[in-house]
């Protein structure tokens, strides 16, 4: 599928592109070694947590709700390779692989999933509810769409502020659909508020695909009546990610307002640890798995190019498992947050 813009955005000089192009035809970054290699570690790191995260939860260690990232760690990673200190990113649930690439402790993630005192909410929040201040990290929030209307508040106080901060605000094909992501956008719009909307379209809500339950499933041109513009990314392809987050970027930081970047991903496992996945076939996610895979995309380019042994590749595996496995150890061991806690960081 080409590229689709709704209106015109900023020149593409400025980003690095080579001739290579992602599956929907559109722009590639041109990744040196450091960055694939970069973009390869952080992408497993994210991988490796939530199979670490799948396994806890089936031996009991995490109670509640529990989103898994598996399948869309490039947009993320991609993302996060563009932006620089300040700019603030929030999103939905499935929101452990958006706080690993923001730098968070892998280890305070875990404690928080198994509700542990040296969790990022002392134990309190789960898997749906961390913040980092110091990450810039604004949520995890459970209520569909809830952090599209939070994220333009946070443009509107960098705008209010005049620093030039950006926001990042992720939501999936299934929020994209409610009311409060419009009245969002036509704010953002009205006041050119540096904010960069980002429809991870994962084909998913739920077990309702976007072809049940959306009118107009090109989701990047969603803005089109507030004058916002949109471009559909391969975010399977991490260069296609970060190439559009670098656009993305400058937009918002000119001063051009809001942006939209629909990522069309998937996610391998099931809405949520309980999912009868009768939804979709067992071959359409192979077909994505073996065709698609983002980290084996990564894989496949350092190894043809020279860039990387499969012993290279095999230490960063052992140095991403070690992170994982320790912040599992660290989670189990840590206490649970003593019963004087039940009424402390919260609103009464
Ligand atoms: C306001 C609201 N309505 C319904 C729900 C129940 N719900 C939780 S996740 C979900 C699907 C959202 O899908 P999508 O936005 O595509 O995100 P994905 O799970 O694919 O990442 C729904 C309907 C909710 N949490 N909040
Ligand atoms: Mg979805």
């Amino acid at each position: 599928m080409a590229l689709r813009k709704t209106a015109t955005v900023s020149s593409r000089k400025n980003s690095a592109k080579s001739a290579a192009k992602a599956s929907n035809g559109g722009p590639v970054a041109d990744f040196d070694r450091d960055e694939e290699l970069k973009a390869y570690r952080e992408m497993l790191l994210i991988r490796r947590f939530e199979e670490k995260a799948g396994q806890l939860y089936g031996m009991g260690f995490i109670g509640g709700f529990c989103h898994l990232y598996i399948g869309q760690e490039a947009v993320v990673v991609g993302m996060q390779m563009a932006q620089k200190e300040g700019d603030q990113v929030i999103t939905a649930y499935r929101d452990h692989g958006h706080m690993l690439a923001t730098g968070m402790e892998a280890r305070g993630v875990m404690a928080e999933l198994t509700g542990r005192r040296n969790g990022y909410s002392h134990g309190k929040g789960g898997s749906m509810h961390m913040f980092s201040k110091e990450k810039h990290f604004y949520g995890g929030h459970g209520i569909v769409g809830a952090q599209v209307s939070l994220g333009t508040g946070l443009a509107f106080a960098n705008r209010y502020r005049g620093n030039d901060s950006v926001s990042i605000a992720y939501f999936g094909d299934g929020a994209a659909n409610q009311g409060q992501v419009y009245e969002s956008f036509n704010m953002a719009a009205l006041w050119k508020l540096p904010i960069i909307y980002i429809v991870e379209n994962n084909r998913y809500a739920m077990g309702t695909s976007t072809a049940r339950a959306t009118a107009q499933s090109n989701y990047s041109l969603r803005g089109s009546g507030f004058g916002i513009p949109g471009i559909q990314v391969d975010g399977m392809d991490v260069r296609a990610v970060k190439a559009a987050a670098d656009e993305a970027l400058e937009h918002c930081r000119s001063g051009k307002g809001p942006i939209i970047l629909e990522m069309l991903t998937y996610r391998y496992r099931g809405h949520s640890m309980s999912d009868p996945a009768k939804y979709r076939s067992k071959e359409e996610v192979q077909k994505m798995r073996s065709e698609q895979d983002p980290i084996e995309q990564v894989r496949m380019r350092v190894m043809e190019k020279g860039w990387a042994t499969e012993d290279d590749l095999k230490a960063i595996d052992k140095e991403v498992r070690d992170i994982v496995a320790d912040s599992a150890d660290f989670a189990q061991a840590d206490p649970e947050p003593d019963a004087s806690e039940l009424y402390t960081d919260i609103l009464l």
